[in-house]
């Protein structure tokens, strides 16, 4: 087999980018190793950005999420009792997109489906060849048989755990990196929201996030020691610490329900770079973790795929190496500004096991000064609802 572009990976970054190829001409493959229902099944992200909304709309995939979306102006900051709302509309005149990644990329398997875009799914061993030279090609085991497809370029689209990042040497690689002490136990249950905008409360219980996908699908989160397992959380143990760290505002009307998913995520933050290494270029979560307390991880992946089609199509329809030359620099400008805010939220609103009392304070005092100054707020909305690409 040949084709211009082999994508690793059939999450969002992966089916995105295959979407924008394809509409522009540039053929590709996409290599997932799941099935399409396993990945179908996952539940991720909740919180899209003004530039992900407009390049899901670009790639012919928008449609259900303008019907179905929840547009959002603002969110809610808490610290115990006090609630600080931060108005996006007001203060950056742009909004976000309440809209599940489960759905978004449900949208992208259609949209790829209605193109007859080539998708082989359950595929095993990948193994990317030649990268760095003028000739890549991927090997990859599918329906039981060893097989080969020579392309121009390979985009690594497989995320924290795939090869295409390991492809590139060590010596090449430098990789950044902080892990929290802590993880997101997150629940989903067919209950209705606590608030109308999302709440990040700080409480002395920890962090809570409480979050929607509908308004009979609520997404919560409580921040849990990285020792917990889900085996540990009963609901009852779940809606009492939530219950303990939101306002008691919101917390006394909240309606609990039985849990129909319930996960616990690691938080870190990560970059590998560059992101580049001859032909392969890694793109989303293959080259870089946000956690998930800024809602950047899949929009991160989206500007690293804004850049990325743009520069292979350039490539591969006129043969102008300008764009992939300054894809790993242009994307990393975006990644670092990302990385920083999705820390420094983290930071602002998780309690540290062992913290003494003045980091207790920096929080307090973080919160109040988001409370009283109008330049704290805009610099929050300007980061959350996403940077210029
Ligand atoms: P993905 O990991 O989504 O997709 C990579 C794909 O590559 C997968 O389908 C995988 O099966 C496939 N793959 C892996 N290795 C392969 C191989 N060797 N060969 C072929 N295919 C291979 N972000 C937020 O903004 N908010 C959140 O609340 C949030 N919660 C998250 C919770 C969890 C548990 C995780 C893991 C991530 C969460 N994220 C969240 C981040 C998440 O949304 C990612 O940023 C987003 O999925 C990135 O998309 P991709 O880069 O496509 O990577
Ligand atoms: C979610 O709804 O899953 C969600 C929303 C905002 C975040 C993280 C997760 O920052």
């Amino acid at each position: 087999m040949r084709t211009d572009v082999v994508i690793i990976g059939g999450g969002p970054s992966g089916l995105l980018l295959s979407q924008l190829l394809n509409r522009a001409g540039v053929d590709t493959v996409v290599l997932e190793r799941a099935s399409r229902a396993h990945v179908l099944g996952r539940i991720r992200a909740g919180v899209l950005e003004a530039g992900t909304v407009g390049m899901l709309q670009q790639a012919g995939a928008g449609d259900r999420m303008l019907r179905e979306g929840m547009p959002h102006d603002g969110c809610i900051f808490s610290d115990d009792d006090l609630m600080v709302r931060i108005d996006f509309a007001e203060l950056t005149g742009k909004t976000v997109m309440v809209y599940g990644q489960t759905e978004v990329t449900a949208d992208l398997y259609a949209a790829q489906d209605a193109i007859g875009a080539t998708i082989l799914h359950e595929v095993s061993d990948v193994a990317i060849r030649d990268a760095d030279t003028d000739a890549p090609f991927v090997a990859f085991t599918h329906e039981g048989a060893r097989k080969r497809i020579d392309c121009a370029y390979v985009a690594g689209c497989d995320g924290f755990h795939g090869v295409s990042r390991k492809t590139i040497p060590e010596s090449v690689r430098r990789e950044h990196e902080r892990v929290y002490p802590f993880g997101w136990l997150g629940v989903l249950s067919r209950t209705p929201p606590a608030h109308e905008e999302l709440i990040y409360a700080n409480s002395a219980n920890g962090f809570a996030l409480a979050s929607m996908r509908n308004p009979m699908l609520s997404r919560y989160y409580v921040q849990v020691p990285l020792s917990d397992r889900v085996e540990d959380w009963s609901d009852d143990r779940f809606w009492e610490r939530l219950t303990s760290c939101l306002p008691r505002e919101v917390a006394g009307t909240l309606v609990t329900g039985p849990s129909v998913e319930k996960s616990i995520a690691p938080l870190r933050s990560f970059v590998s770079e560059p992101l580049r290494w001859g032909r392969l270029f890694l793109v989303g979560d293959a080259a870089h973790i946000v956690p998930p307390t800024g809602a950047k991880g899949l929009n991160l992946a989206v500007s690293d795929v804004f850049y990325l089609h743009q520069a292979l199509i350039r490539a591969v329809r006129h043969g102008e190496t300008d764009g992939i030359d300054s894809y790993s620099a242009r994307a990393l400008g975006r990644i670092w500004k990302a990385m920083r805010f999705s820390w420094s939220m983290t930071m602002m609103l998780h309690r540290f096991d062992g913290e003494d009392s003045f980091a207790a304070e920096m929080r307090k005092a973080t919160l109040l000064h988001l409370a009283q100054s109008e330049t704290a707020r805009r610099d929050l909305a300007e980061n959350y609802i996403g940077l210029p690409f």
